[in-house]
């Protein structure tokens, strides 16, 4: 699989890379990562980074803003990082000659001519560690360090720096090889995690106020009028998702943002233990078994999932600690 990928990587001189709307670091890393390691290799190549220009995620790449192009047939499309093709963040992925999926997502739509999906991966950046050293073995391909730094930078993001349940033995031998690279991982790490002072009061009101259910349901709503008191985008709000995943007897948690905007409201939903897809599944939504998201048209919408979840957690029977 890998080697067919890098074989019609060879095939082509114009490569379109595309990843999931609203991305994070390991959409950016996996997208602008790849790019980095074909313009290493092949830098006659044209690599255009496709998706909206996204501000805070500059410490690790910029989009090309500049142009509106869209793949013709005889450019190579690779999407990164995106389980089904509404989340694209762009258009024309669809034009080019051939395209390429390289996921780990659980698969919710298949697309492609490729189709790389690997599951048991944390991150699209792992995967293309894999990638990576396949083709510095069999193509002799070079490694640069921003690629590295980017790969690193995905693993990271996805595990939430080697914490998350998706951590396994394979992906820290993936960022150990990349911390092989002359990068410099500490400040990367400081880059990601420094908060602005607007969010860190923000969490203040979050930890405050959030609520937790007798079953282990933890649930906050973000009105527009704090978003506003804050001067926070829909999107930034995401930044106080796990601020109380710490919480003793905390199973599964939810957010609801108002989304004025759109006149809905944005879920955000988190585990530690009962599967939450389903539920996002159910409400125009989906994502993986322990974080998905999913949208509410109304108030009464988000009773249902809260009455859901709640549900979930009551049924769910926690290990006992050790
Ligand atoms: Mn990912």
């Amino acid at each position: 699989m890998k080697q067919q990928i890098i074989k019609a990587i060879e095939a082509y001189q114009v490569i379109y890379i595309y990843r999931h709307e609203r991305p994070d670091p390991d959409a950016i890393g996996s997208q602008a990562g790849l790019a980095a390691l074909i313009k290493a290799n092949y830098p006659e190549k044209q690599v255009v980074l496709m998706g909206e220009d996204d501000e805070s995620m500059h410490f690790l790449a910029r989009m090309n803003k500049d142009t509106d192009e869209k793949p013709s047939g005889d450019a190579l499309v690779i999407v990164c990082d995106t389980a089904n093709t509404e989340r694209i963040d762009g258009e024309g992925s669809e034009d080019g000659g051939k395209r390429i999926k390289i996921d780990h997502h659980p698969e919710v739509e298949s697309y492609g001519d490729i189709s790389w999906v690997q599951t048991e991966s944390s991150s699209t950046c792992e995967m293309l560690v894999g990638l990576a050293l396949e083709g510095e073995s069999v193509f002799k391909w070079q490694i640069p360090a921003d690629a590295a730094r980017l790969l690193y930078a995905g693993i990271v993001g996805d595990t939430g720096r080697f914490q998350f349940s998706n951590t396994t033995p394979e992906t820290l031998r993936c960022a150990a090889e990349m911390l092989e690279y002359d990068f410099d991982a500490a400040e990367l790490i400081t880059r990601f995690y420094k908060s602005e002072e607007k969010l860190v009061r923000f969490r203040g009101e979050v930890l405050t106020n959030f609520t937790l259910t007798g079953n282990g349901l933890g649930y906050m709503y973000i009105t527009n009028d704090m978003l506003e008191r804050y001067r926070l985008t829909v999107n930034e709000s995401s930044a106080v998702i796990n601020s109380f995943s710490d919480t003793e007897g905390l199973k599964a948690w939810v957010f609801f943002v108002e989304d004025t905007e759109n006149q809905n409201y944005r879920v955000r939903l988190r585990s530690k233990g009962p599967v939450i897809n389903e539920v996002a599944q159910n409400h125009n939504g989906g994502g993986h078994p322990m974080a998905s998201g999913a949208k509410a048209k109304d108030k009464k919408e988000t009773e249902d999932i809260l009455e859901e979840l709640d549900m979930l957690c009551k049924s769910y029977k926690e290990t006992p600690d050790k």
